[in-house]
């Protein structure tokens, strides 16, 4: 599963730095949208893992991602396939300690394919309405184009901010 963990820093989270990490399947289009945002008018700073396999990743995962307040899950709605793999990895990650906090924003990537599965259809095959003590929100992108990625993280700043105030 590739996995990338980026802090953003912009005027978009009004100067307020945010522990935020990426992960989905590979091909899922995370590159996709890191590089569209970085062109973008969003000055973050990415450290990227690549598509790095969960067994290299674990032992590292205590030390560089606790703190992690927001966590990405992307997804290739036009794969039907992988579909039930992606559900699988999310609940997994879900389960991580560390991310017991961590508010959750899915995107449903690759809308722009005509047999793209919405985004209430992969509401429910990962399972989200089952989720229990978990703020989260599903969003329809394109990384491509990059339509859906700034409502995403606009989702994810208000709701970062809310729970630090709350
Ligand atoms: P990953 O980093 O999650 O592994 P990538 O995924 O960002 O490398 O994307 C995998 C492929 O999906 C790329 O195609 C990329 O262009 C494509 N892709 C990503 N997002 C979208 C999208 O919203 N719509 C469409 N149609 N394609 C998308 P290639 O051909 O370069 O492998
Ligand atoms: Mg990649």
């Amino acid at each position: 599963m590739g996995l990338t963990f980026t802090k953003l820093f912009s005027r978009l989270f009004a100067k307020k730095e945010m522990r935020i990490l990426m992960v989905g399947l590979d091909a899922a289009g995370k590159t996709t949208i890191l590089y569209k945002l970085k062109r973008g008018d969003c000055d973050h700073n990415p450290y990227y893992w690549g598509d790095l396999p969960w067994a290299k990743i674990r032992p590292l995962w205590r030390h560089y991602f606790q703190n992690t307040q927001g966590l990405i899950f992307v997804v290739d709605s036009n794969d039907r396939d992988r579909v039930v793999e992606a559900r699988d990895e999310l609940h997994r990650m879900l389960n991580e300690d560390e991310l017991r906090e961590a508010v959750l924003l899915v995107f449903a990537n690759k809308q722009d394919l005509p047999n793209a599965m919405n985004a209430a259809e992969i509401t429910d095959k990962l399972g989200l309405h089952s989720l229990r003590q978990r703020h989260w929100y599903i969003q329809s992108t394109c990384a491509t184009s990059g339509e859906g990625l700034y409502e995403g993280l606009d989702w994810l700043s208000n709701n970062i901010a809310n729970k630090a105030s709350a």
